[in-house]
């Protein structure tokens, strides 16, 4: 009879410990990234809508062979906000930025921004 309480609480602490590693958006994102956007071959970004919660940081990843950037400017991003622009991100690479305040940005690649390549990230106050 001694084990039988120690069965019944071994889940909890494995979810307990699960827990601590942070929101599971779609089980790619290393510690401290709360969203992943694909940069793709079809010179889109994937998902090019997503809606997170300020202080969360999202990680942009080139998976194409393209040159890619993420790009904003001051009159399509919450005021107070401060644009930020990637500078060019070659296949493979990555870059990570962190929301600070809320509101709706609108945001594009600088060299695929008239081929349609833009995306929109909401970030809730909370
Ligand atoms: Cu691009």
């Amino acid at each position: 009879m001694s084990a039988r309480p120690f069965l019944l609480l071994a889940p909890l602490a494995i979810l307990a410990a699960c827990a601590t590693s942070g929101p599971a958006v779609d089980g790619r994102q290393p510690a401290n990234v709360d969203a992943v956007v694909d940069m793709t071959p079809v010179l889109r970004f994937s998902p090019n809508q997503l809606k997170i919660k300020a202080g969360d940081t999202v990680e942009f990843r080139n998976i194409s062979a393209f040159t890619h950037t993420v790009s904003s400017r001051a009159s399509a991003i919450p005021a107070g906000a401060v644009p930020f622009n990637s500078g060019q991100i070659k296949g493979g690479g990555t870059y990570r930025h962190t929301f600070t305040v809320p509101g709706t940005y609108n945001y594009f690649c600088d060299p695929h921004h008239s081929a349609g390549m833009t995306g929109v990230i909401v970030v809730s106050a909370s």
